[in-house]
């Protein structure tokens, strides 16, 4: 068997094709000028840092045609997945559905609410949009896991301790064992990243595992 060297211990990977890997919502409404995470009031560019590193690890997966899950938070047009107290929080600030910059925020086909183009899918690859922070909520995740026998997730995205650490959390929930990508994932907050990289592994991997890229890439080597 093989193991990449993780905190708080070695993750023992199953046969190819039992894991994934999944990118959480690397979408332009995050990650650029314009978009939701800036109308929150944060500063985009702390998020764009990772982007090589998960240029290495789709490159890896994209020539051994190992499974690759994009999630997008996303809603639709109507609004009839967003709930009110999610619609109305943050008061003063641009809304969800609201015109921005990038077309109306968060809305399923805007130009904001596109995957980085750094990142493009390819074919074959899911795509998966989520009206929640967690990705197993309101969405097809857990029935296309189940139909493609993928059981580990190795876990990358933004943000750490929102849809990252929620999607982790559900899918721990669930049975599947999560690695989350120490050095592809980030926060618009860089102490709430390193407090969720703690609090994943620690109490014996209570929610997972955490390694970096190099070691996750020298296990699959
Ligand atoms: N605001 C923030 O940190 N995150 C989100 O709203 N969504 C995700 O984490 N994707």
């Amino acid at each position: 068997m093989v193991f990449i060297l993780a905190q708080p211990y070695p993750y023992p990977l199953p046969k190819p094709g039992q894991f994934a890997l999944v990118i959480i919502d690397m979408q332009r409404d995050f990650l650029e000028q314009g978009g939701f995470g800036e109308s929150l009031g944060n500063e985009v560019n702390t998020l764009r840092e990772i982007v090589p590193t998960l240029q290495r690890l789709l490159e890896k997966f994209r020539q051994e045609q190992w499974p690759i899950i994009y999630t997008l938070e996303s809603h639709a047009p109507d609004l009839s997945d967003c709930p009110p107290s999610k619609l109305m929080r943050g008061e003063g600030l641009l809304k969800i559905g609201d015109e921005g910059p990038m077309g109306r925020i968060l809305i399923k086909g805007e130009p904001g609410n596109a995957i980085i183009p750094e990142l493009t899918p390819e074919r074959g690859e899911f795509i998966i949009p989520k009206p929640g922070k967690g990705a197993f909520y309101n969405t097809p995740l857990e029935d296309i896991l189940q139909t493609q026998g993928i059981t580990h997730l190795i876990v990358t995205g933004v943000t750490t301790e929102v849809c990252v650490q929620s999607t982790m959390r559900e899918a721990n929930d669930r049975g599947y064992e999560c690695l989350l990508v120490e050095d592809a994932t980030a926060s618009y907050f860089p102490e709430f990243k390193q407090a969720t990289l703690a609090m994943i592994s620690a109490q014996g991997g209570i929610v997972g595992w955490t390694a970096t890229a190099n070691q996750v890439l020298n296990a699959l080597d």
